[in-house]
């Protein structure tokens, strides 16, 4: 493929995005097919999107998907398929120096495989051998110890499976239920609770109708949730101010063309979207929000002299929250010069957002993966918290905040039970409605999972989708440590690394994906899922399954478990494959507060939000209010402590990939063709290195843990982004990462500042 970097001058959306989306329809050979398919996406009775998790609206426009989303529905409804006469040609180790790209290229997965160790081999098997096999695998080590299974979950399973599997797992005797979210929003689902009392984001779609200002940090729009794009759009239209803190210039935040406006498309027209734009440092997040409140608070003392409104909400500070005091002498403490110095922005800058801040009635917070992924992580989201508390934006409309979650039902995976922790189960109702006694003892999460494994200490690792050994941390030594497990089961649509790096015992699993057709005794069932918005929807398969010999996943899980698991009435397993409404009626009755009439309400336009008490300003927190927490570190990153010759790698997405499926190798808004083994650099840092663009480099972890850990061959690519700090992309620089550097009390991976070391090739 040839190598083209140039930077892209065209917007967000615009024609580039409908050439991005043709490159791959075609690529996949699945124009014909996906159009039809595309026509239902994110429409009440439709199909929900198999990418990002963003709101699907009451009223859908015309096309309700982006250029990401077709491209997804497209890898799924390819024609390619990998069948056993595949897997007969190629070892497995042969298949191991594939690209993620040409793994997933071969097409989707068309029947049941078992690993043959003599051959290096998948071979072909029965479904009713595989299931017996694991069972049988299953059942001789929860004899010897039911803590050293793990039951890993990516979050695209539905709300139907992912209970089905939770209760596996703890019927099975573990908590042992890490998920995808575990290296994602899991920093939110712990920062969120101890302030606000709810572990997701407040705001509704309908409040970008109202807000009069949105802040947004640490999230890439154009391509990672491209129809969040539409009411922000919208918003600017109505004169509304976005004010971003991204250290990236990404095109999404600076200006779109809506490619389903015939106007916009043939006139050329485009939004410019950020109003402020702030490349605060990587990790710069909490000194910024500390400067924008010193400003606040500057702007209320001025206001307070001239006899003018407040600019602090001091009725709701007072009813509502609690720490305000210890909150407000910590920003008054903190000087100009050092916030100045841990943001990378100037006192100037912040005092602006602060001006347009305290103009705004309503102001909603939104983040992504630049907050969450940092070893104090929980401390930006607190920092964001503050900011909103301190003018009441929470549980009034147009404000609130806005996590904005990844995977299509990552969020739904945790309301119906995919945690490690017990205490957020209903273990009662799973006594009462199930009659077994639920497992008491922490589960281990994402990084827990892979420590234990290079410990040796795991025996069993079954993934219900996602790409574990691509998307953990420390991708050689989780490889290395793989093949030490007993048994290693894999449900999949699409070959990747994961599958290729054995236990003892090993299988691989096809599965129904969700825009097709899923029978069950000629019965078409629905599947459903929840949004970034806590909105529920329903889901239509679409299309005839990719092989004759799939199964859904529901059924995979019900094989599974009935295999393993000693009868009980109470849990049907087949019963509930075969009709999933009924698995929905017991979802319902495990959580009737969030789930009510859950069947009946299936198909409701918009979806059905849960409730959520922060929405009407009932705070379940221990202190039953909102809750300041000030931060007792400058920075997220904890970079202060690096010795001199260090940089901080931020791992990021290209447009041309979801998570490890790389979809082809342009990265179109930031101008990178042809390749992925990229660093992106500042012109400064470039000098001062003595580099040049497109000089070869190797980079070394910083981490003296007595582990060498290096990734070759980047090419250096000049890019806005601030000194200091260089950027690539993920998967492929995870083999930088070591496990223990991860998110304090989330563990999530701290993925976007990796401390590191370069060197130039040659
Ligand atoms: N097309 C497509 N869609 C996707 C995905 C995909 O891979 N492809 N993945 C899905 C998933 S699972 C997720 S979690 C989401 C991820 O969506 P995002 O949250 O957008 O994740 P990233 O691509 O990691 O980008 C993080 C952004 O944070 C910025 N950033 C990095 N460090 C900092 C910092 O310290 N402070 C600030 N303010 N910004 C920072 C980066 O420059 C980048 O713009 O997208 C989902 N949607
Ligand atoms: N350095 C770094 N690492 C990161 C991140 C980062 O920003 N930087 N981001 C992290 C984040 S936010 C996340 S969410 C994780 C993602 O981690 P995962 O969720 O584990 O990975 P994915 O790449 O989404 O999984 C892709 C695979 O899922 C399978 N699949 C697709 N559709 C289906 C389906 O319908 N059913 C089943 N059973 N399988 C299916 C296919 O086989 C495909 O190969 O990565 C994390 N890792
Ligand atoms: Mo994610």
């Amino acid at each position: 493929m040839p190598t083209h970097i140039e930077p892209y001058e065209g917007p967000a959306g615009g024609w580039g995005s409908a050439k991005g989306m043709k490159d791959v329809l075609t690529r996949v050979k699945a124009v014909s097919k996906v159009g039809p398919v595309l026509w239902k996406q994110n429409k009440p009775e439709g199909f929900m999107c198999v990418s990002c998790a963003w709101a699907k609206p009451k009223h859908p426009h015309a096309f309700e998907f982006c250029e990401n989303g077709a491209k997804a529905t497209a890898w799924e409804l390819t024609p390619d398929r990998c069948t056993p006469a595949f897997f007969a040609e190629h070892t497995v180790s042969e298949l191991r120096n594939w690209s993620d790209f040409e793994l997933e290229m071969t097409g989707r997965l068309t029947e049941p495989m078992r690993y043959d160790r003599a051959s290096d081999k998948y071979v072909p098997v029965s479904w009713d051998e595989a299931f017996a096999a694991i069972g049988s695998e299953l059942k001789a080590i929860r004899a010897r110890d039911p803590q050293s299974v793990i039951f890993y979950a990516s979050g695209r399973a539905s709300l139907e499976t992912s209970f089905m599997y939770g209760l596996l797992a703890r019927a099975y005797g573990n908590n042992n239920l890490p998920d995808s979210s575990n290296m994602c929003h899991e920093t939110t689902s712990v920062a969120l609770p101890r302030t606000i009392g709810v572990p997701v984001g407040t705001v509704l779609l309908e409040d970008f109708d109202t807000t009069d200002l949105i802040i947004t940090f640490g999230q890439n729009v154009g391509t990672n949730s491209p129809r969040l794009l539409h009411p922000l759009q919208e918003a600017r239209k109505r004169g509304i101010g976005i004010v971003t803190f991204n250290p990236l210039r990404e095109r999404g935040w600076e200006r779109f063309r809506n490619p389903q406006a015939v106007s916009e498309m043939i006139g050329g027209l485009e939004t410019q979207i950020s109003t402020q734009y702030h490349q605060v440092h990587p990790g710069g997040d909490i000194a910024a929000c500390f400067g924008v409140a010193k400003a606040l608070l500057a702007l209320e003392d001025a206001a307070q002299a001239a006899g003018h409104e407040p600019v602090l909400d001091h009725a709701f500070i007072a009813e509502h929250t609690h720490g305000f005091e210890h909150f407000e002498q910590s920003v008054r403490a903190m000087e100009w010069s050092e916030i100045e110095k841990h943001s990378g922005l100037k006192q100037a800058a912040l005092e602006r957002v602060a001006s347009v801040y305290s103009q705004a009635k309503s102001t909603i917070f939104l983040y992504g993966m630049g907050l969450t992924q940092h070893v104090h992580g929980i401390e930006a989201i607190d920092m964001v918290t503050n900011l909103m508390l301190m003018r009441g934006n929470i549980g009034r409309p147009g404000a609130g905040i806005c996590p904005v979650r990844g995977h299509s039902n990552v969020q739904g995976q945790r309301t119906v039970g995919i945690t490690e922790k017990p205490e957020l189960v209903p273990n009662d109702k799973l006594r009462e409605l199930f009659h077994f006694e639920p497992p008491m003892q922490k589960g281990m999460n994402t990084v827990e999972a892979c420590e234990g494994i290079l410990a040796g200490e795991v025996e069993a690792f079954i993934g219900l989708g996602g790409n574990f050994v691509r998307a953990i941390p420390d991708t050689e030594r989780m490889s290395a440590a793989w093949s030490s497990m007993a048994l290693t089961v894999q449900v999949a649509t699409k070959l990747n690394h994961s599958h290729l790096v054995a236990g003892k015992v090993a299988y691989l699993l096809p599965c129904i994906a969700r825009s097709e057709i899923d029978r069950q005794e000629g019965q078409a069932q629905a599947v459903s899922m929840e949004d970034s918005t806590t909105c529920v929807h329903g889901s239509w398969g679409q299309v005839e399954p990719a092989s004759e010999h799939l199964l859904s996943e529901p059924r995979i899980v019900a094989g599974i478990a009935e295999a393993t698991l000693e009868p009980n009435p109470k849990l049907p397993w087949s019963a509930w494959a075969r009709d999933y409404a009924s698995v929905r009626d017991a979802i319902e009755a495990t959580y009737p507060d969030q789930f009510e009439g859950f069947n009946s309400r299936l198909w409701k336009a918009g979806g059905f939000p849960r409730p959520l008490a922060a929405r009407h300003r009932v705070w379940t927190t221990p202190s039953r209010k909102a809750n300041f927490f000030t931060p007792e570190v400058p920075t997220a990153d904890g970079r202060e402590k690096d010795g001199q010759d260090v940089l901080r790698l931020v791992t990021v997405r290209s447009n041309d990939q979801f998570n490890t499926t790389v979809y082809g190798y342009d990265d179109r808004f930031r101008g990178i063709e042809g390749t992925r083994m990229v660093v992106m650099m500042s012109g400064e840092d470039i000098a001062r290195l003595s580099l040049k663009d497109g000089d070869l480099i190797t980079l070394r972890s910083a981490a003296e843990d007595g582990h060498s850990r290096e990734v070759r061959g980047l090419r250096i690519v000049p890019y806005s982004i601030p000194s200091g700090s260089i950027a690539g992309y993920f998967p492929e620089l995870n083999a930088l990462i070591p496990v223990t550097h991860h998110a304090e009390d989330s563990f999530v991976p701290a993925g976007k500042s990796v401390p590191v070391l370069l060197s130039k090739e040659g």
